[in-house]
């Protein structure tokens, strides 16, 4: 594998090759891994990567989401199509309740406003939005020709927040700024942590949690809240899927944070326990073996039979309406083999749930991930300053003077925390074989090279390179969108996601793909060729 990896590498020219290496290693056993992966680093200029922008990130992501906050993208309309969210975000609302998923909200900038100022239209199209809608919240997230031209869209959200009286906030988050992840995601939650988190008072029930990091793709949330209800939990908000900004008001409220995505949202994790004292917990819904951990973990923290004794009992009941169905797929799936390249925590839970199936993961990566989600969050300490920051706010959080309590004992804390994964993450590839490669920022070229070393039955990405794998007569399945099937969380999703592999693998249409590489002669030492 090395040396093959090497041939690859060599077709780059000399400071790239050693730009990439850094970013490409072999999985060896924990205490033998000669050397750490470089991540959150800018993309090399020319490459084709597959990563999102800042804008995508705070916008697409995060807020976008949020069924009842006009999220108003102001920039030209090209951005706010593409992060619509009908595309992939579900939602569904109670009695009246206003759901605006479904529209998409631009001040759809031309040239003349890009030349004199965007900020009237701004300015018009909130005055609309609050006529049609009566919205709560208006959200503004600016693309990169407002950053470059300079409107104030802070000036904008205070002027129309006294206009109004309703809450108007503004998201400087300018594509260019950086990638989805180290931009965007931490401008969006560094604004909800200011600004709305913390500003309500329900009361809450007994087991009561917020979901973080899960935005409910395919519907994966409403499975989960469906499993954690009937066990009894109070789910007091969940960020961001199907989220409303008034149920993110109470979150402080929650005893615990289940945080199913680490990347998007751990600093959210961290802010939020220094300041209301809530303990935050990693859990993987996607597979089924994880999704049992998962449960019985959330119950370990709560530390109550009946708790206990019902998450069994949920357990089992999901575990016998799926397994025998599971079985079948599990005799198609069985020894196969795939590559999985996804944004930042997509690569590992879906391991799991492959592993389900008997499907073994040959090559994962990340587009936005940082060390501590490759590696685990022990290696924090020694992860570099020049990493990629330098946009985002440092917020300075203190014990909140009305809401910070202590939920669990120092000597309870103490007693679980070898047992569960409190306040702390594993990282990828502790759970990867020996042999398999590790890809950070995998790029187009990349992805052509690897799919004929490695040759797997299935590779899971996005849209942008999906076609590359079909092309090669290698199935491909979405995991961003999942190509809109879904569920895949959970119990239940887990039987949609084995149906889904099952009939791509077994498609007699890969046999009619011809790849290139077949009937063309290789460009020797060309980025297209190879052999
Ligand atoms: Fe978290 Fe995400 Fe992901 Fe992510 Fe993303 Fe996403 Fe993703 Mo696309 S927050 S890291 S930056 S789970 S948008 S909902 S699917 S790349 S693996
Ligand atoms: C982003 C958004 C994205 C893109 C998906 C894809 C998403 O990059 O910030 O490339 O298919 O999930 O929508 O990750």
């Amino acid at each position: 594998m090395k040396d093959k990896l090497n041939k690859m590498l060599e077709k780059y020219p000399a400071a790239v090759f050693k730009n990439r290496k850094e970013h490409i290693i072999v999985k060896e056993a924990d205490s033998e891994q000669p050397q750490s992966i470089t991540a959150n680093t800018r993309t090399v200029p020319g490459i084709i990567t597959n990563r999102g922008c800042c804008y995508a990130g705070c916008k697409g992501v995060v807020l976008g989401p949020l069924r009842d906050a006009v999220v108003l993208t102001h920039g030209p309309i090209g951005c706010g199509y593409y992060t619509w969210g009908t595309r992939r975000n579900k939602g569904r609302t109670e009695g009246d309740e206003l759901n605006l998923l479904n529209y998409c909200f631009s001040t759809d900038l031309q040239e003349g406003d890009i030349v004199f100022g965007g900020e009237k239209k701004l300015r018009q199209a909130i005055t609309e939005a609050v006529e049609i809608f009566k919205p709560k919240s208006i959200m503004i997230c600016s693309t990169c020709p407002v950053g470059l031209i300079g409107d104030d869209i802070n000036a904008v959200a205070n002027w129309a927040q006294k206009e109004y009286g309703i809450q108007v906030l503004a998201f400087s988050c300018e594509g260019y700024k950086g990638v989805s992840q180290s931009g965007g995601h931490h401008i969006a939650n560094n604004g909800l942590i200011k600004h709305i988190i913390g500003t309500g008072e329900r009361a809450v029930g007994k087991y009561s949690i917020n979901l973080l990091g899960e935005y409910n793709i395919g519907g994966d949330g409403w499975e989960i809240e469906r499993v954690l209800k009937k066990i009894g939990y109070d789910i007091v908000s969940v960020m961001t899927g199907n989220g409303t900004v008034e149920e993110l008001k109470n979150a402080h409220m929650a005893q615990l944070n289940v945080v199913q995505c680490h990347r998007s949202i751990n600093y959210i994790g961290e802010m939020m326990q220094t300041k209301y004292g809530t303990d935050w917990i990693k859990v993987n819904f996607i597979g089924i073996k994880s999704t049992m951990k998962s449960l019985r973990d959330m119950a370990v923290y709560f530390d109550d039979p009946d708790l206990m004794a019902r998450t069994e009992e949920v357990i089992a009941e999901e575990f016998s309406e799926i397994a025998p169905i599971m079985e079948e797929y599990k005799k198609i799936c069985q020894g196969k083999t795939a590559a999985l390249f996804v944004g930042g925590s997509r690569a590992h839970h879906y391991q799991l749930l492959l592993e389900d199936l008997g499907v073994e993961t040959v090559l994962a990566g990340y587009e936005f991930a940082h060390r501590d989600d490759y590696e685990g969050r022990e290696v924090l300490s020694t992860i570099k300053e020049d990493a990629d920051s330098k946009n985002i706010e440092s917020l300075d959080i203190e014990p909140d003077s009305t809401h910070y309590r202590v939920v669990l004992s120092q000597e309870r804390l103490e007693k679980i925390k070898d047992q569960i994964p409190l306040n702390y993450y594993e990282g990828m590839m502790k759970q990867m074989k020996n042999g398999s490669l590790v890809v950070d920022d995998l790029n187009h070229f990349e992805t052509e090279e690897l799919l004929k070393i490695l040759k797997p039955d299935i590779f899971c990405s996005g849209i942008k390179d999906k076609y590359v794998a079909h092309k090669a007569g290698i199935f491909s399945k979405q995991l961003h969108s999942y190509d809109y099937s879904g569920p895949y969380a959970g119990f239940k999703g887990a039987v949609n996601f084995a149906r889904d592999i099952a009939m791509g693998i077994t498609t007699p249409s890969w046999k009619y793909v011809i790849p290139p590489w077949k009937t063309q002669p290789m460009l020797e030492g060309s980025l297209i060729g190879g052999k």
